[in-house]
């Protein structure tokens, strides 16, 4: 444990974590902010002190992840042997799939802003920016478009990217910056105000931990948690929260390789409006939007007003949460069913053994 100077409102402790708490627990318990989840230990942030969790001794905290708050009894001064309360309920969190298993993986929780970075170079895709904006929108987060390597192209390469992202959707804010440049960067700090959260989502290599460590006061470099990758890059290896210069948080976040969407139902239909309002307007309610005779989506194809991409897009999207989500929802199910088997068979023994 290590003193430190900052309040709860600076780490972003708000009113809807407050009222979690009942009176006897706002005099006796103190609630700690999870910035770093290590194998067998959580870094965690409270008043003016900073603390290391040991999994060991706390299993109850493996499924916490950066950005949780924690509450904690406080049974002695020297908080050595806090007993954890609970995990207190999230304002938001950010989950997708995770690689190579039907789980979910939680990415971050209690999130105000989403920076989604992109670079202004073969990493820019559309069809990558929806699926990080309908994980924003599920998670009902406020989402900023981020275009780094704005100093690698010229003006008319710039305003290519912004009017394909203007296509995309008209409010989206985007800001074009060169991460190694803090005067570019300033317009970020705007979304750091104290007791703000923005965690950056983005491929390997677009310049997040750039970007966290111009928007950081100088003694919070990133370097602890890099490592070299196979091409000797410094790689991001672990999501981790630091202070920025205006007083608000920033969780730098390992490269996506693979952001396969699992329970964001209401996240892709949001960020494909268009295409759901048009799907109205179609001959036949459970309209495919394929051959179908009447149907608006195809007809605004043809009229050149909506990009098949973005319908080719979509449905898959749309049919890759449903998979998944209906993947983890059997797994949990065979898990219970599992578990009652276990039970009933134990009870069996129990009464064999009784009678
Ligand atoms: N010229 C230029 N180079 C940049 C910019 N942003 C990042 N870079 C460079 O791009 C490389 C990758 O940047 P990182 O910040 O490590 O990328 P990252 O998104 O954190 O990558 P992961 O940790 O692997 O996810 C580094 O060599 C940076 O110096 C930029 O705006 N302009
Ligand atoms: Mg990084
Ligand atoms: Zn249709």
């Amino acid at each position: 444990m290590s003193e430190k100077q900052y309040s709860l409102s600076q780490l972003g402790w708000k009113p809807y974590f407050n009222q979690q708490l009942n009176l006897d627990e706002l005099e006796n318990c103190a609630p700690f902010r999870v910035v770093q989840v290590f194998r067998n230990r959580l870094l965690v942030w409270g008043e003016n002190v900073e603390k290391s969790i040991s999994l060991a001794e706390h299993p109850e905290l493996t499924e916490c992840t950066v950005g949780d708050w924690i509450l904690f009894s406080q049974t002695s001064e020297s908080h050595q042997t806090d007993q954890t309360i609970r995990i207190l309920e999230r304002a938001s969190f950010f989950q997708r799939k995770a690689p190579g298993s039907i789980s979910a993986q939680l990415i971050a929780a209690n999130i105000d802003t989403a920076f989604i970075v992109s670079s202004c170079n073969q990493d820019f895709n559309l069809s990558r920016i929806e699926r990080y904006l309908a994980l924003a929108k599920e998670a009902q987060t406020e989402a900023v478009l981020v275009l780094t390597k704005s100093d690698l192209v010229d003006q008319e390469q710039q305003y290519a990217y912004l009017d394909q992202l203007n296509d995309l959707q008209p409010h989206l804010m985007v800001v074009l910056v060169n991460a190694l440049d803090p005067e570019s960067c300033k317009p970020l700090l705007d979304w750091y105000k104290t007791g703000q959260t923005c965690v950056l989502l983005g491929s390997s290599g677009v310049g997040k931990t750039t970007l966290t460590n111009t928007l950081c006061a100088t003694e919070e470099k990133t370097a602890p948690i890099r490592e070299d990758d196979s091409k000797g890059r410094h790689t991001t290896t672990a999501r981790a929260l630091f202070f920025t210069q205006s007083g608000g948080l920033i969780l730098d976040c390992p490269g996506m390789r693979e952001l396969q969407l699992t329970d964001c139902e209401e996240g892709v239909k949001a960020v494909f409006d268009d295409i759901q309002q048009l799907a109205l307007k179609c001959k036949f309610s459970d309209c495919q939007h394929q051959l179908e005779p009447k149907c608006a989506v195809q007809a605004a194809i043809v009229a050149g007003t909506l990009d098949e991409r973005r319908l080719v897009n979509y449905q898959k999207m749309l049919n890759e949460q449903t998979r998944n989500t209906m993947s983890l929802a059997e797994s949990h199910q065979k898990d219970r069913e599992f578990g009652k088997l276990i039970k009933s068979s134990q009870q069996l023994k129990k009464t064999t053994r009784e009678t």
